[in-house]
């Protein structure tokens, strides 16, 4: 159906622009899922068309949340007050805690289950004004659970007005029946699971934690490999702990994003300025983590690179279901300003998902996914938490108030 959402102020977030550009009141017409005109109210003046009124609403792209682990189950609170008592995360991942504890929880639950477990998360990001999340699979690690991880994130989509990018992650920890046999799961994951996966067009996008608790980089580069050859895209956990050359690797195989980053390097950040790779930062993790080794943000800048955000919603290091809560974090811990916190989480998460042409902007063609604000400053997005600003969604063209969330 068309529509005109009409007396709103826009922020557009158009690749090139400088500064917030703010725009209004206008009125955009949307003609099924997409932004088919923007302009003033007078422009679209024909009495049969339904008109909703924005109420001077502050109208951004709708947000992207590009990197979340939100399908899982169990709860890691215990694991929390032993890092609070001095035991690190690498730590308590080498006794077994850590992801494996996750894994194992995961691989206990139901479908169904994990839909359930994963609502109240997603309903979370819907609050804080997401439009569009990735979710990654990576507590299953074995075929039928890392499937199932899939499914999950695929049933998601028709619970919630919501898109879901679901990406395969078989590639975050060893699972214990390969202990010591690294490359033999490496193997599994590129001659069994990733076939099954595209085969299932279950998700769009291999991820693989490259790091000493993880996976090397030779590891690394034959996932990424089985994946291209599959017809899927590549992104990286990579430089979050260490620097193992995981991002370089990344933007040489042509990998859409790269995330962390706390330990990039220059000759890093200059292979992802050649390649157009995104850098996803994830302050969550590092303000959860108590890390103090800042991801090169000014570097990043200099070399033009985007730079996207993104709340990395996981039990271990990221237990954080709010985006403006990851904005104001980004700003506070890593310095990034308002504007760039808000491309990090638009136009940029877009271009990391591999949908810059479709999402992130606010442009005639584009599809129409929108959240409107109760403010006038984009830099409020970033600046207060738990306010509530957001006062509703249009995804794909459809309208909807956030207030049911
Ligand atoms: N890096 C992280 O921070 C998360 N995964 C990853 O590769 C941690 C996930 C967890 O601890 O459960
Ligand atoms: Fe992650």
């Amino acid at each position: 159906m068309d529509w005109v959402l009409t007396n709103v102020h826009l922020v557009t977030m158009e690749t090139g622009a400088i500064g917030y550009q703010v725009q209004g009141p206008v009125s955009i017409l949307i003609q099924s899922d997409q932004i088919a005109a923007i302009g003033p109210s007078g422009l679209f003046a024909e009495r049969e068309r339904l008109w909703v009124d924005g109420n001077g609403a502050l109208v951004t792209p709708g947000l992207i949340d590009c990197h979340t682990h939100l399908v899982f189950a169990g709860n890691r609170a215990q694991e929390f007050e032993m890092r609070l008592q001095g035991v690190p995360y690498t730590e308590i991942a080498k006794r077994g805690g850590g992801i494996l504890a996750t894994v194992n929880a995961t691989r206990e639950a139901s479908l169904s289950d994990l839909v359930t477990l994963a609502l109240p998360r997603l309903d979370g990001l819907i609050r804080s004004g997401v439009t569009t999340v990735e979710i990654k699979s990576g507590y299953g690690l074995n075929l039928g659970d890392e499937l199932k991880c899939l499914e999950a994130a695929n049933i998601l989509a028709s619970q919630r007005r919501i898109h879901i990018e679901p990406t395969l992650l078989a590639a975050h920890a060893v699972p214990p029946e390969y202990q010591h046999k690294a490359d033999d799961y490496v193997d599994f994951i590129c001659d069994t699971i990733i076939p099954e996966v595209a085969r299932r067009k279950l998700a769009t996008a291999v991820d693989v934690f490259c790091e000493s608790i993880a996976f090397n980089l030779a590891q690394t580069e034959k996932v990424f490999r089985s994946a291209i050859d599959h017809g899927l895209a590549i992104k990286g956990h990579t430089e979050q702990l260490s620097n193992m050359g995981g991002s370089a690797l990344t933007a040489r195989m042509g990998g859409l994003s790269v995330d962390h980053l706390e330990h990039l390097d220059v000759a890093g950040v200059q292979a992802l300025a050649k390649s157009g790779t995104v850098a996803t930062l994830l302050p969550g993790a590092f303000y959860f983590l108590r890390e103090t080794q800042f991801p090169p943000v000014e570097a990043l800048r200099q070399y033009g690179v985007p730079m996207a955000l993104s709340t990395d919603a996981n039990p271990g290091t990221s237990p954080f279901y709010d985006l403006s809560l990851i904005m104001n974090m980004g700003c506070t811990l890593f310095k990034l300003t308002p504007e760039e916190a808000l491309r990090g989480v638009t136009c940029h998460a877009a271009k990391a998902l591999g949908l810059g042409a479709v999402i992130g902007q606010i442009a005639p063609g584009m599809r129409a996914d929108l959240t409107l604000w109760d403010t006038r400053h984009p830099a409020d997005i970033s600046y207060q938490v738990g306010q509530n600003k957001v006062m509703a969604r249009v995804i794909a063209g459809q309208y909807e108030s956030v207030w049911d969330y």
